[in-house]
């Protein structure tokens, strides 16, 4: 049998840590995969996590299973964190899930049972992993323009040129904040014409918001998917807890499924709990509890804020001192995007192959599109990025 087996596609994100892994040079710079790293180089696990499972391992009576949508609390807290007062709690149904992806991979199998004619619009670019599950699943995509790589902001007048080819009941997918890869974001007023517009297409639409906390606040970050979630009958959110809490490994996300009425709802929360059955049955509860647990203390929540907001600021101080520097290096505003974009990403806008040269050259590390990873930075490596930028003829 597994004699059939061919090679499946490599991840270019995760292939890149193996090679920055292998490479002696002790000057090498990290800007590939999206994890928050503090000055040190370290991911830390924040205090309220550390609090959080301290009085988890203290107080917890019991591991049984929980039940197949997870802990409803955890629902409560999220669908407060993400959707604010933006849509009626009765009208959300929700299912824990194996981290963001979990819930992206939930969301796309529920689309394929109610609607297994629609087209999934991506942007483009966007993350991998979008295009990858989707053509694994078998469903249709197409892609709407996203990024201009003249002025590296948002090409809008693509975007909604391509959307206007949008059929009635297709998705079309939106990231919540903090594009990923290229850092730059719809403006309010914007995503008001892009939500008009799918009205008039009777599109549904699908938030992935995997970086709530690392742009403009937490609050502010949330402002775009609640936006959506409140001009449509349906909508689709699939949050993460990775980065916000910085819990990665624990595999800590959640599906939100927003219906017409509470009918609706029952059905689609007996849709989603169907749909964890067949894929995994519980999801896991350790990184659901922290998260519950810091929302609901509100000494926790507010420690866990705070410490969120000291990792934003960070991202946002390498943003400005890159932009400055590469103000000063190259004479010239052409790089002040960078302190305009948003999140832990960044795309530089050059060829592959000058993302290669700064490899072999410097051993700066980021992804073949050009997409860097800030917090990969320090005040230290920013010079050095930014006179590597230059040299290079960027
Ligand atoms: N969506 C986007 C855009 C991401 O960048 C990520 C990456 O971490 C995720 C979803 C899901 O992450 P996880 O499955 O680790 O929660
Ligand atoms: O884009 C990133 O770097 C993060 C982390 O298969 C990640 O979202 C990368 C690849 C992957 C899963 C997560």
């Amino acid at each position: 049998m597994l004699e059939n087996l061919s090679a499946q596609p490599a991840d270019k994100i995760l292939a890149l840590m193996a090679t920055f892994k292998a490479d002696p040079r002790s000057d090498k710079v990290d800007l590939g995969v999206g994890v928050y790293k503090d000055a040190t180089g370290n991911t830390p696990v924040m205090r309220a996590v550390k609090e959080a499972e301290r009085r988890i391992l203290n107080d917890q009576k019991s591991k049984a299973y929980v039940g197949l949508a997870g802990d409803p609390d955890f629902s409560a807290v999220m669908k407060d964190l993400v959707l604010g007062d933006s849509v009626a709690q009765e009208r959300v149904a929700a299912v824990a899930t194996p981290g963001g992806t979990g819930a992206i991979r939930q969301a796309l199998e529920l689309i394929r049972i109610a609607a297994p004619q629609a087209t999934v619009w991506l942007s483009n670019p966007t993350w991998p992993n979008h295009p990858s599950i989707i053509k694994y699943l078998g469903m249709k995509t197409a892609e709407y323009r996203y990024f201009d790589s003249a002025t590296r902001g948002v090409d809008f007048k693509g975007l909604l040129e391509d959307l206007e080819q949008v059929a009635e009941g297709d998705v079309v997918l939106l990231h919540g904040c903090c594009h990923n890869p290229t850092g730059a974001n719809l403006t309010y007023d914007q995503m008001s014409q892009v939500i008009s517009l799918m009205q008039k297409k009777r599109a549904v639409p699908m938030v992935d918001i995997a970086y709530q906390g690392f742009g403009d606040g937490l609050a502010e970050d949330a402002v775009a998917t609640r936006q959506i979630a409140s001009s449509f009958d349906n909508c689709l959110v699939a949050a993460s807890c990775s980065k916000n809490f910085g819990i990665y490994r624990e595999r800590t996300g959640i599906l939100m499924a927003i219906a017409k009425d509470a009918d609706q709802q029952a059905l689609a929360q007996q849709n989603l709990a169907f749909l964890n059955r067949q894929n995994y049955s519980f999801p896991p509860d350790h990184g659901a509890r922290v998260v519950t647990t810091i929302l609901q203390d509100p000494e926790l929540r507010a420690d866990w804020e705070a410490e969120l907001e000291e990792t934003r600021n960070s991202m946002l101080a390498l943003r400005q001192q890159l932009a400055d520097e590469l103000r000063r290096l190259s004479n010239s505003d052409r790089f002040d995007f960078l302190a305009d974009h948003r999140g832990m990403f960044s795309r530089l806008g050059t060829s592959p192959e000058m993302v290669e040269k700064l490899r072999a050259d410097h051993g700066i590390y980021m992804v073949g599109d050009s997409r860097m990873n800030i917090a990969g930075l320090n005040a230290k490596t920013v010079p050095v990025l930014a006179k590597a930028i230059i040299d290079a003829g960027i």
